[in-house]
């Protein structure tokens, strides 16, 4: 998936190209999974991702989890039309590294900043790191909350750095995601 994630990026590899290594490495994984839950091996980390609240888009998402999984991520999927409160809940209860939240409607990309609040007022913003991304997250909405543009390939790299590192993978990009690092956070 490493090697699809950069061909995807390079433009090498399109959408349904992606979904199709996907489906092999879920088959392979299927295979894997209970040798290596009987092994000391271990996930690289945890991601909750999600689609925020209003908004039923998930084939983006689903393929940013399809790249955090075959990199050996281990994702808690909260499907669409998930609230600030399912977030927090999830984090919570599964102590990720990291959170993906993803939005696809210009009316839901407020969903983001009332998610981070949400976080914020649980105290468990400074726990996590948080990728957004969707088609309407320029990076100009990137800019003006002080984070970075990436895109799904390069949410594995971000989420292989480490949690304070921010990551500029497409500069002035027409798509597709943010990093918060925690100094970011607020627009500072
Ligand atoms: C498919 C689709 C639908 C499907 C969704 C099916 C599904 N299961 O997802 C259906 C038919 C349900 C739908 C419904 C609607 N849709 Co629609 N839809 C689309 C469409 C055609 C494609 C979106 C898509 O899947 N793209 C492919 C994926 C792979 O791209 P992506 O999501 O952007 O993801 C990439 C990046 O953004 C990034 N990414 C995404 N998420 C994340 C998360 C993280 C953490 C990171 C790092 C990266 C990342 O990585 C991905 C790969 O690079 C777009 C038009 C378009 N061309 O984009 C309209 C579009 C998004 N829809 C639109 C609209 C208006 C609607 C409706 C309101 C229509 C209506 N009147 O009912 C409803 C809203 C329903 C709702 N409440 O959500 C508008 C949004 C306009 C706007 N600016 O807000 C668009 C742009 C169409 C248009 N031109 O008007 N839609």
């Amino acid at each position: 998936m490493d090697e699809v994630a950069r061909d995807f990026r390079a433009g090498d590899l399109f959408v349904p190209e992606v979904l199709i290594a996907a489906r092999a490495m879920h088959a392979g994984m299927n295979v894997l999974r209970p040798l290596l839950a009987d092994s000391d091996a271990v996930s690289a980390a945890k991601c909750v991702i999600g689609t925020v609240k209003g908004d039923l888009h998930d084939i983006g998402k689903n393929l940013v989890k399809m790249m955090l999984e075959g990199a050996g991520f281990e994702t808690i999927d909260l499907g669409t039309d998930a609230g600030p409160e399912a977030f927090v809940e999830a984090v919570r209860e599964y102590q990720p590294q990291l959170v993906g939240m993803s939005a696809l409607l210009t009316t839901t990309m407020v969903q983001m900043k009332a998610t981070i609040e949400g976080f914020e007022e649980a105290g468990l913003s400074e726990s996590v790191k948080i990728m957004a991304g969707g088609a309407p997250v320029t990076d100009a909405f990137a800019r003006e909350i002080g984070a970075y543009a990436a895109d799904a390939a390069s949410a594995v790299d971000v989420a292989r750095g480490p949690a304070a590192q921010t990551v500029l993978c497409h500069p002035c990009s027409t798509a597709t995601g943010i990093i918060l690092p925690a100094e970011n956070r607020r627009g500072s």
